[in-house]
């Protein structure tokens, strides 16, 4: 019965340690056919998953595309989040064509010339700079962390949220987002709103999963 029960923490804890893999169709940018641009070529800004972690303190988004975001470096990777109630549902840090409803913070990341990400926060009337920080990057993904604190969320608690690519230009819309696996936009300058926002659950810290399934298995081996 005990290496039952141990088993069964094991099993318990193996599902909220791992991270939560979102994936996006590739293929899905618009192909210029009826109107607007040929986004194709552009792998770089094709969304294939975003892998999301956390920690007691913060938490990661891990966006990754089919290209080589470092051969073809403009370009720029960016998550909307609604963790509060209220929020911003016409704009974002960037001022770019993108929306979600009830957003309350922006990560807006580049490649090119360093690379580096910003959050901005929504104070109810207009969007501010908090912060800048080093990006992490390998060949096909872009990293960015802020803290749960600066979310006003604690494990146990759930956020929405949708990421985007794009290219440099300031008015430059989401060419791909990770919440629909259709075209997002025909061209460069189009409008896109999240209709249906990705949800992520903040689990305890995976350090005390850890621990905890390392426990079970002293069960174990003491029963043997
Ligand atoms: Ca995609
Ligand atoms: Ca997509």
């Amino acid at each position: 019965m005990r290496k039952l029960l141990a088993l069964a923490v094991l099993v318990l804890v193996a599902g909220p340690a791992s991270a939560t893999v979102y994936n996006d169709a590739t293929g899905d940018l618009h192909d210029g056919s009826g109107s607007g641009s040929d986004f194709t070529g552009f792998t770089h800004l094709d969304i294939s998953s975003v892998e999301v972690t956390n920690d007691l303190t913060n938490i990661t988004f891990a966006v990754s595309v089919v290209g080589d975001i470092q051969a073809t470096d403009w370009g720029k990777y960016m998550v909307l989040i609604d963790s509060a109630v209220g929020g911003d549902s016409a704009g974002n840090g960037w001022g770019r064509p993108i929306t979600m409803a009830d957003s309350d913070y922006w990560l807006g990341s580049w490649i090119d010339t360093g690379g580096a990400y910003q959050i901005h926060s929504y104070d109810g009337a207009a969007w501010g700079q908090d912060a800048q920080n080093a990006i992490g990057i390998s060949q096909f993904t872009a990293t960015m962390t802020m803290s749960l604190a600066s979310l006003g969320v604690a494990p146990g608690d759930s956020i929405l949220f949708d990421v985007y690519s794009s290219g440099g230009g300031g008015t430059d819309g989401a060419i791909d987002a990770l919440s629909t696996g259709t075209p997002s936009v025909l061209d460069w300058g189009d409008p896109f709103n999240t209709a249906v926002p990705v949800k992520y659950d903040v689990v305890p810290e995976p350090a005390s999963l850890a621990l905890l399934a390392m426990g079970g298995l002293a069960l174990v081996r003491r029963r043997r």
